[in-house]
């Protein structure tokens, strides 16, 4: 069932910023249209677009009040229809968002319970008395309705109630969503939260604490992504479920071919790496030996395992990757060029999020009334009510929170980056002039240029799309290394993620250079250099 995909790349579009069509300030579907040529030249097979569906945009289309509609803000079903016919034409395929967790408080569902209706308050999560849990955007996670006497379950924002799936009618439902997207020639499905769909028995008899917790891989997940994938004949698809906080062994089941369950999941350890102690909103360089612990432990075992991972460093929750991990400033290009490299040749299947084959940088926002997401809202109002000084507030957001990502696409240094000719809904970081596609066609040694390569080497190296993969011992804890092994080809990956000149040991760097951002073999690594090493 994998097959098919371990040469692929994915390319992901926020759409509400990647291209306006209309001069509205907001990315669209025409606008996607538009830029096909583009991604089709970035050499990737499918591509994963956040939701479009009709939603009043409480956390930006993560809150659906109508799965089988197009939010009018972003086009019509007419525009979808003719994106995933010209896509088809270009030898793509596009993969859909189903954000099944919960739906928007305006969803009709939603709305019967809350007018009283039996039948529809079983589709979501009441209770009379439920443990005190915080939600995963700050606050409480139930909300009370005088109404009705009872409180639900929101993991996420309160207008995202979450979905009841131990009731067969809720099941029903979502798979009919799922068959509908099917037949308008979807080639894939990426899945929101799904390992937070079965939530425990017993909810009231849970003590308080964070509800997420409580909620991930809970006793049905398994059996209901099964009845999900089989009942609506989409086994055979691509599908990645996104898997929060979840366990190497749980993540073997999901992406085994045998479970018949999904062809790869998202999982997120290695984007912890610089939370302290488990808590986002805290500023900490990355741990690079847990960051090596962390894939070696997940590639080998899915390996072994015959499962497999989604590899990724960017998606619209996450800060810039080059701000990151990398350096933006002194050593802009080769960092970015590093960590492409390291993700690309590793096993599973890549995904680009738009923006990270430019190179693109976090916001470097510096007003809160900058911000829009929900999350960093309320985040900056928990902080402060903590008594972190606004000063300090605003670092950890510049850093941390997911506008970051969500910045408009930059295609050119003119007006609006080439994202609007009108007021982006969003700011856009001053580097753009700077940092574009167009700049970038133009510069035979772009972090762009690169990223096509990098593409166009999984399509042609069998050891890069289907090689096992063995973690290596460098003899220094900021220089990573792996290699991959197909018959009797071996690919050595090196990757320095420091700013400094490095030492390894113990390497075996002879044979030929497939890529790298330095030219030359040498024992010293120099900063952010990376060193992809073919022996036959
Ligand atoms: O994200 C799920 C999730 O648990 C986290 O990634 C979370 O949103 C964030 O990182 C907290 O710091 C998915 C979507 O990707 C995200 O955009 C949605 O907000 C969320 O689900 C709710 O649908
Ligand atoms: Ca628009």
């Amino acid at each position: 069932m994998q097959d098919k995909f371990k040469s692929s790349t994915v390319y992901q579009i926020y759409i509400k910023s990647f291209c306006d069509s209309n001069g509205d300030g907001i990315g669209d579907i025409n606008g996607i249209r538009s830029k096909l040529p583009y991604i089709k030249s970035l050499g990737v097979k499918y591509i994963w677009v956040t939701p479009f569906f009709c939603s009043p945009m409480a956390d930006n289309g993560y809150d659906v009040s109508d799965y089988r509609n197009v939010n009018p803000m972003f086009g019509t079903m007419e525009d979808c229809e003719k994106m995933i016919a010209e896509a088809d034409a270009l030898g793509m395929g596009f993969m859909f968002d189903m954000v099944f967790n919960h739906t928007s408080d305006e969803h009709e569902w939603f709305k019967k319970a809350l007018a009283g209706d039996p039948e529809y308050i079983d589709y979501y999560i009441f209770r009379d008395n439920p443990p005190e849990w915080t939600s995963i955007f700050g606050g409480s996670a139930w909300k009370f309705v005088p109404s009705l006497g009872k409180s639900y379950l929101h993991l996420f924002d309160p207008k995202q109630p979450d979905l009841n799936w131990d009731n067969p009618k809720v099941r029903e439902e979502l798979k009919d969503v799922v068959r509908f997207w099917k037949a308008k020639g979807v080639k894939g499905f990426r899945f929101d939260v799904l390992n937070r769909i079965s939530k425990p028995a017993d909810l009231e008899s849970l003590p308080s604490g964070n509800g997420g917790a409580f909620c991930k891989d809970g006793p049905h997940v398994h059996e209901y992504i099964q009845e999900l994938v089989r009942d609506t004949g989409i086994g055979d698809m691509i599908t990645v479920g996104e898997m929060a906080s979840t366990t190497l062994e749980q993540c073997i089941r999901y992406s085994s071919p045998e479970s018949h369950e999904l062809s790869m999941c998202f999982n997120f350890h290695h984007l912890k790496v610089d939370y302290k102690d488990g808590d986002k909103w805290t500023l900490m360089p990355p741990d690079l030996k847990e960051l090596r612990r962390i894939f070696s432990e997940w590639q080998e075992g899915m390996s072994k395992a015959g499962s497999w991972q989604a590899l990724f460093w960017c998606n619209h929750d996450q800060p810039r990757v080059v701000s990151r991990f990398g350096d933006e400033v002194k050593y802009w290009k080769e960092s970015a060029k590093m960590l492409a490299t390291f993700i690309h040749f590793l096993r599973g299947t890549p995904y680009i999020y738009q923006g990270e084959e430019l190179g693109m940088t976090n916001a470097h926002f510096n007003s809160i009334s900058q911000y829009q997401d929900v999350e960093a809202l309320n985040y900056y109002e928990i902080m402060r009510d903590k008594g972190v000084s606004e000063f300090d507030a605003l670092k950890v957001l510049a850093s941390k929170s997911r506008d970051n990502g969500r910045t408009p696409m930059q295609w050119n240094s003119g007006h609006g980056a080439g994202f609007t000719d009108g007021e982006s809904w969003l700011g856009i970081p001053m580097n753009y002039t700077r940092i574009n596609v167009e700049t970038e066609e133009h510069d035979p040694d772009s972090i762009l240029k690169y990223y096509r390569h990098l593409v166009k080497l999984r399509k042609e190296y069998r050891v890069i799309a289907d090689g096992d993969v063995k973690f290596l011992d460098t003899g220094n804890d900021n220089v990573i290394a792996y290699e991959r092994t197909s018959g009797t080809e071996r690919l050595v990956v090196i990757c320095n993620f420091s700013g400094n000149d490095e030492k390894v040991t113990g390497i075996d760097i002879k044979g030929r250079v497939l890529i790298g951002n330095y030219s030359g073999t040498h024992r010293m690594m120099k900063p952010y250099e990376v060193l992809a090493i073919l022996q036959a």
